[in-house]
């Protein structure tokens, strides 16, 4: 069991960054306090908690400029992985860093299964699975194991972007469609979509028939959180970073003016996570487009809050 070891975990992400998740504890040093051994993740070690699996950027289904998160060396500085661990909240609960996942070059489908089963080894095991990509397409890989688990699924989407294309330039597996493969699998009245500004037309009219959705900011959410907690239904939480304002936020593929303020997103985060959600995911970072290392640091305290929200126990913010 592992306690407090949030700048750990992130250090293990640089540490195990290209080797499978299978192969991690095989092949890393494991008597370094920064890596994490496969009998941790997958025995009978009573890890309660979050697993976090992070997807390094592999292209899962589009030409996205790189979108990766917590990638070895050039991402992320002591400072901030310091800013990250400023919180005693962080000493009271159990993380495990599961790695990262070696996905497929040039098959959307190979990787969406590695992720789907990476997933559903986590939900397995009883945990619950934060996923960090990476482009926005894998989060149809963690959604369909939750579904599996979960028929009853619901799902809340921050973004600036729609993502409910049919298809994109003829891609059905596509950051652009992933909300929509979604749909495809939990139907009408379960996709709660915050901070869009962003779609084609058919998207639009496709919302307006089968999500609810929420344009430019997060009006409603108070109010949704209220109906999920009544129903107690599961929730899965997708944020994709570019849900913020550019202006803060410029490190992502497909930057949108107009979004919400980095406050703004941490009262979001605080406000959903009242309901019951299963699983998370965490997208769409592209440090090399901000060599400022801004958006990277905005990323982790984004992370930093998101794992302390998602602990119920915790009264409220902290900075
Ligand atoms: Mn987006």
């Amino acid at each position: 069991m592992f306690r407090n070891r949030l700048l750990a975990l992130l250090l293990a992400v640089c540490c195990v960054a290209g080797l499978s998740c299978a192969a991690a504890a095989a092949e890393v040093d494991c008597d370094s306090v920064y890596c994490f051994s496969a009998e941790d993740f997958s025995g009978e070690t009573p890890i309660a908690g979050i697993c976090i699996t992070s997807l390094p950027d592999k292209k899962v289904g589009s030409v996205m400029l790189g979108s990766r998160i917590l990638v070895p060396g050039d991402v992320l500085t002591a400072e901030q992985a310091a800013q990250m661990t400023f919180s005693p909240r962080l000493t009271e609960f159990d993380i495990f860093d599961s790695g990262d996942l070696e996905l497929c070059f040039g098959s959307s489908e190979s990787a969406l299964a590695d992720i789907q089963s990476r997933a559903a080894e986590i939900l397995h095991d009883g945990k619950f699975p934060l996923l960090l990509g990476g482009e926005h397409l894998v989060t149809l890989g963690a959604v369909r194991a939750m579904v599996e688990k979960y028929p009853d699924l619901h799902i809340v989407h921050f973004d600036a972007h729609a993502d409910l294309r049919d298809d994109y330039l003829g891609a059905k597996l596509s950051h652009a469609c992933v909300l929509r493969r979604c749909h495809d699998l939990i139907g009408d009245g379960r996709i709660h979509q915050f901070c869009i500004r962003s779609g084609d037309r058919t998207e639009f009219e496709f919302a307006a028939a089968h999500t609810e959705m929420h344009k430019f900011d997060f009006t409603g959410l108070a109010q949704l959180t209220e109906q999920l907690c009544a129903s107690k239904v599961p929730v899965y939480l997708t944020i994709d970073l570019d849900c913020l304002d550019p202006s803060c936020f410029p490190g992502t593929g497909t930057p949108e003016a107009g979004g919400v303020s980095f406050l703004q997103l941490l009262e979001a985060i605080r406000t959903v996570t009242k309901a019951n959600i299963v699983g998370a995911d965490l997208n769409e970072l592209a440090p090399t487009l901000d060599t400022t290392g801004v958006s990277t640091a905005t990323a982790c305290k984004v992370l930093r809050e998101l794992l302390i929200a998602l602990d119920k126990g915790w009264p409220g913010f902290q900075v």
